[in-house]
């Protein structure tokens, strides 16, 4: 291989290596005063690069997503037996769904809650597959738990479930590294340089 596309081949696969590197941390804080959406919500990240929509789930019934300040999202599901104002498994099994917009993938680093008491936890399931059942996150009027190392799932979407009558909580913010997808314009550049790459090898044969 000569030594300018060897160069050439390694300095490209370093600036896609240093894409997802170097990404720091997002946040999302779901601060703002929401009526009833049935719809999904957009939320744009604290840093205002990124974009997140929030739905309402719920087992059965019509769930609604809303929010006030200073509290979080939570869904109120109608036709429930209890539509308590937080995502809780009372009644009905609740969760909100948290999807990435754009060209845009993320891994889950921290998640914090409102009106946590000790008998609430989650459950987590990213891209439709249940990946943490009965999570704990601790106490405090804004309680952050803070995903281990073996509990940092990647992923566009990702779905905090209530499932038991005691768990109630609203979610106040969640924080990813958020890897850009490369775009097809750095692969289209990558695929030219290999095929360069191929072509001096068939000359050189
Ligand atoms: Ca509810
Ligand atoms: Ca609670
Ligand atoms: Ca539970
Ligand atoms: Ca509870």
């Amino acid at each position: 291989m000569s030594r300018l596309l060897n160069g050439l081949v390694s300095a490209l696969a370093l600036s896609a290596l240093a894409g997802t590197a170097n990404a720091a941390p997002v946040s999302f804080t779901f601060n703002e005063n929401i009526q009833l959406s049935s719809g999904g919500v957009d939320y744009l990240s604290d840093d205002g690069n990124y974009v997140l929509r929030a739905t309402a789930w719920s087992e059965y019934g019509s769930p609604q997503l809303a929010s006030c300040t200073a509290c979080g999202i939570f869904v109120v599901t109608d036709g429930s037996s209890d539509n308590n104002v937080a995502i809780d498994g009372s009644g009905a099994n609740e969760a909100v769904i948290l999807e990435l917009l754009g060209v845009s993938e993320g891994t889950l680093l921290s998640a914090a809650f409102r009106t946590i008491d000790n008998d609430d936890d989650f459950n987590l399931l990213v891209d439709g597959i249940e990946v943490l059942t009965d999570v704990s996150p601790g106490i405090g009027p804004i309680a952050t738990y803070v995903f281990g190392v073996d509990q940092q799932f990647t992923g566009q979407e990702f779905r905090f479930l209530a499932d038991s009558a005691e768990d109630d909580f609203k979610l106040w913010q969640v924080t990813f590294e958020i890897a850009e997808v490369p775009l097809p314009g750095t692969l289209a550049l990558l695929g030219v340089a290999l095929a360069g790459l191929g072509s001096l090898r068939r000359r050189t044969a």
